[in-house]
């Protein structure tokens, strides 16, 4: 396939400095080097210019709605979705590196426009489901789904097009154990389908992948998004929001082979790699090393 890498480098979702430098401490290892080794096109369009800075902390302004950079955000959105629908329309493979989870409100809304149907997979410690109503903290980074979803801000749902970008019944929420009580609430409301770490280990993950394409068999495509906090710490120390009790490396591995090998995936983004938290630069390494099995590296 050809893969377009897209670094998407916005912080404003939340509040940590360093989470701008994600697409090019991923790009350091070697990532084009890598998924041109498994045969693919790989084109590096380099990193998306919007108004974007790279900490908006000491800055950060929460509207009345509660917001923070409600308008860094949306202007992000705004370029990033253009990036993606671009790279859908020339028929190649968008792969979107953050920079914080906010980025997937545009990732995904370029993406969304070329098809009926589409559907998501979100590997995250987190929902990311919240709204203005819901979020105790206001970061934009904690509100995508539901945005994509077409709830909160209305700026926000319409960014490239109007309204909601994913049905409730095009969902699946993979690796949760950090869920405010509003996410559980509308998690629950609207039987939205969440594997949580509970889930994870009395089953196995590659199982739960392959019940979740089940789930989405009538999209007519899939769209992968994917928050190395999903990770255990111990695996993922350069990230915002760690949460323990996370997936293993070889687990997450082998569920990425799974989705490769049912070939609907067509895109997909990868978020949270913060440098700045890192033990040298090892959370990189191993999201370039994950990236590989997005894009079907076997260990044979
Ligand atoms: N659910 C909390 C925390 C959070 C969400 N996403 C991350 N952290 N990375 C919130 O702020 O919405
Ligand atoms: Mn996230
Ligand atoms: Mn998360």
């Amino acid at each position: 396939m050809i893969i377009d890498i897209i670094g998407a480098p916005t912080a404003f979702g939340q509040r940590k400095p360093g989470v701008a430098l994600g697409p090019d401490a991923v790009r350091f290892c070697s990532l084009k080097e890598k998924l041109e080794d498994l045969g693919h096109q790989v084109n590096d369009l380099g990193n998306v210019k919007g108004t974007y800075g790279v900490w908006a902390g000491p800055t950060s302004v929460k509207d009345d709605e509660g917001l923070i950079n409600l308008k860094e955000v949306l202007d992000f959105s705004k370029v990033l979705a253009d990036a993606t629908d671009e790279s859908i329309e020339k028929g190649h493979f968008p792969f979107i590196i953050g920079g914080d989870h906010s980025l997937s409100i545009g990732s995904v809304a370029g993406i969304s426009k070329h098809y009926d149907n589409l559907g998501v997979i979100w590997i995250d410690a987190h929902g990311d489901i919240n709204s203005s109503l819901t979020s105790p903290s206001g970061n934009i980074h904690g509100m995508p789904v539901g945005v994509l979803l077409g709830e909160g801000n209305e700026d926000l749902i319409n960014v490239h097009g109007d309204g909601a970008k994913i049905k409730h019944e095009n969902l699946v929420i993979v690796g949760a154990r950090d869920l405010d009580s509003g996410e559980k609430a509308y998690i629950k409301k609207h039987n939205i389908e969440c594997y949580t770490m509970t889930d994870i280990r009395q089953n196995k993950l590659s199982n739960l992948i392959e019940k979740a394409l089940e789930k989405l068999k009538s999209c007519d495509a899939i769209h992968l998004s994917l928050d190395v906090d999903s990770l255990d710490p111990i695996e993922m120390p350069g990230t915002g929001t760690k949460v323990n009790g996370g997936l293993f490396l070889a687990e997450l591995q082998e569920a990425l082979t799974t989705l490769y090998r049912s070939g609907r995936l067509v895109s997909a983004d990868l978020v949270e790699v913060n440098p700045l938290l890192d033990n040298g630069n090892e959370t990189a390494v191993k999201a370039a090393e994950l990236t590989e099995f997005i894009f079907g590296k076997t260990q044979l």
